[in-house]
């Protein structure tokens, strides 16, 4: 890679590049800030890896312990750009210098409607756009839900096994996955269908056979005049990184342009290079009527929006869309820097580079190990799925197992998937080759170990 991307995201004054254990995994410092976490935050709010984060740029993350861990996830697929980008950065500080806070639907600023342009202009397809901010991926999808509803008349919103579109009332509904998502937290919001995702791992499906049978149930179970929307994660995320087949999100969109049905593509973890394109609907030649995103988008920073066909964005009443936080002109700031980095370093070409290191790895370890049942992703956004060899059934103590033996020597893996059986890897563009090979080697060998 260009060393001036590794070198221009590292972050802080020299966060070296390197895997370092000073201590066992929490070490004592950490223990002390997890024992009073116990205390005081809600049982509720779970974490990942047992430290005290300090600081984290380039491809690592440093704890209180001078522990230096490798980051394969880039606090959920959300540091694209890296953790700490000096042009991210410089931005927030300057911003922050100036004001901090207006609120847009009170006294409009510039950076707003600057980040507003940049996604209509980024957003797939060459017809007239509009965008809308907001704070957090769910929200976006709340609004989106909205815009697709006041614009077409129609209430019904369908979205697929396995989808993951947040924590609020709607977005729960929208989720597929009871824990630790939905369980207890009902009732939930109403005129929500569930309809088959095209998961080619499991179902053998051709994507124009999983298209027809989930438009049949459409049809039959709905009726295109009553549905709104259809909204479905390009590839899905915290369902699995499940890629459809080819063709499946294609017929889908057809049949939602013939019927008015608005067909939004949730691109808050799939958004913004991570994939090996700017938004993987372009992977899937798809033209989505609105697309979600949040995430990648401010380089840390919560930002979050709707873009879309300009007709459908101006659908709703004036005042009916907004939000105190909205746009936060900070975030705002961020999200102009980082949508410069994504175009002037060329990102996407980075997400494939990095691809071909985890594609290439992930398979020369299933082909020696039958229980890594599947290898899928797109870019930076790879997968692998662990299964009992002998039923095919998923293993989701062995993936679980894995995650844990590589944390705690240092490298930093999530798990996925509504059966919990698969790990994904998605490291910050700006990691560094090596870092990310010496990361896999660690997973290799704690799967070899499982
Ligand atoms: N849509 C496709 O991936 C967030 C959430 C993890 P928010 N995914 C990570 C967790 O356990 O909360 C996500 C997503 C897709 C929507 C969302 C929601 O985005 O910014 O978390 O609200």
């Amino acid at each position: 890679m260009s060393t001036s991307v590794i070198a221009s995201a590292v972050g802080g004054p020299s966060l070296s590049q390197e895997r370092r254990l000073v201590t066992a995994i929490p070490g004592p410092a950490s223990e002390a800030l997890l024992a009073r976490k116990a205390e005081a935050v809600a049982a509720g709010v779970g974490h990942t890896v047992p430290i005290q984060a300090v600081a984290a740029g380039g491809g690592v993350v440093v704890d209180v312990d001078g522990n230096s861990l490798i980051d394969l996830g880039s606090g959920i697929a959300v540091t694209t750009v890296g953790n700490a980008h000096p042009a991210v950065v410089a931005a927030v500080q300057a911003q922050v210098a100036q004001f901090t806070h207006t609120c847009f639907m009170i006294s409009p600023y510039e950076s707003y409607v600057a980040v507003a342009e940049a996604l209509n202009r980024l957003a797939p397809g060459d017809h007239a756009k509009k965008s809308a901010l907001f704070n957090s991926g769910a929200e976006a999808v709340e609004n989106a839900v909205k815009i697709a509803r006041k614009a077409t008349g129609r209430q019904a919103v369908v979205a697929f096994d396995h989808a993951y579109h947040g924590r609020t009332n709607l977005t729960m509904a929208l989720t597929a996955k009871s824990m630790p998502y939905k369980s207890g937290f009902g009732p939930f919001a109403s005129e929500v269908y569930r309809a088959p995702m095209s998961y080619p791992f499991r179902d053998g499906l051709s994507g124009a056979d999983a298209a027809a049978t989930a438009i049949l149930l459409m049809e039959k179970q709905i009726g295109a005049d009553n549905l709104a929307a259809v909204i479905i994660e390009p590839i899905q995320g915290e369902g699995g990184f499940i890629v459809p087949a080819d063709g499946f999100l294609p017929a889908l969109a057809e049949w939602c342009r013939a019927h008015g049905v608005v067909f939004i593509a949730d691109e808050v973890q799939t958004g913004f290079t991570r994939t090996g394109a700017m938004f993987a609907s372009e992977l899937f030649g798809i033209v989505p009527d609105l697309i979600t995103t949040a995430k990648g988008i401010a380089g840390g920073l919560p930002l979050a929006a709707v873009t879309g066909r300009a007709d459908l964005m101006d659908a709703a009443h004036l005042g009916g869309l907004g939000g105190t936080y909205g746009g936060n002109p900070v975030a705002c700031a961020a999200a102009l820097a980082a949508i410069e980095v994504f175009e002037t370093e060329d990102l996407s070409s980075r997400a494939r580079a990095l691809g071909e290191i985890l594609f290439a790895r992930l398979h020369s370890i299933q082909a020696a190990d039958p229980r890594v049942g599947d290898v899928r992703g797109r870019g930076a956004m790879v997968a692998a799925e662990f299964i009992d060899p002998t039923t095919g059934a998923p293993d989701a103590a062995l993936a679980g197992a894995v995650a844990k033996a590589a944390i705690a020597e240092g490298v930093i893996v999530l798990t996925c998937g509504t059966y919990g059986n698969v790990i994904r890897f998605l490291p910050p563009l700006s990691i560094p080759d090596a870092l990310l090979e010496e990361g896999l080697d660690v997973v290799a060998a704690a799967l070899a170990a499982a």
